[in-house]
C-alpha cells in the first residue's frame, strides 16, 4: 500500500510551481505509481488567471478551500467555484481558471500525468508517450 502526506511531498520533485507563479501543485500520485490516474493537490493563487486546455487528458477538479471561477472558452460560460464544487473537463474543455481567494483543489487526471510535463503555450500537456 502507498501512504503519502503533503508535508513529505513539499520540496521534492513532486511539488511543481507554475513558471508564471500562478499555482503550485503537489502530485500525490503519478503515472509510475501504477494507479491508472494521477492525483494532485493544487493551490491556485488569488488574483491569477490561467489558460488551460488539456487536449490529451481528462481532468476532474474538486474545490476544498477558497473561491474562484472557471470560464469555458467555447461558450463563454462562467462557473463559480467554492468548496464542495467539482468540475470535470469531460470534453477536454479549453478554459480560464481564475482565483479570487487562494483555492485548494484536488485534481485527478486520466491518463495519469507522468510528472515531467510542462504546460505548453496552448495550455495543454503533451500526449502521453
Ligand atoms: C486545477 C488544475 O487544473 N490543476 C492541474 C494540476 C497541475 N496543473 C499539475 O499538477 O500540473
Amino acid at each position: 500500500m502507498l501512504v503519502r502526506t503533503i508535508d513529505e511531498i513539499k520540496g521534492t520533485g513532486r511539488e511543481v510551481f507554475a513558471e508564471n507563479k500562478n499555482w503550485v501543485s503537489r502530485r500525490l500520485l503519478l503515472k509510475n505509481d501504477g494507479m491508472g490516474f494521477s492525483f494532485h493537490e493544487t493551490i491556485i493563487f488569488a488574483g491569477t488567471e490561467t489558460h488551460i486546455w488539456y487536449k490529451h487528458h481528462l481532468e476532474a477538479v474538486y474545490c476544498v478551500e477558497g473561491e474562484g471561477e472557471v470560464e469555458t472558452v467555447a461558450d463563454g460560460k462562467i462557473y463559480h467555484i467554492t468548496p464542495g464544487t467539482l468540475y470535470a473537463l469531460n470534453e477536454h474543455d479549453e478554459h480560464y481558471l481564475r482565483a479570487k481567494k487562494d483555492m485548494r483543489l484536488l485534481c485527478v487526471f486520466n491518463p495519469p500525468v507522468s510528472g515531467s510535463e510542462v504546460h505548453q503555450a496552448d495550455g495543454s500537456y503533451p500526449p502521453p508517450d
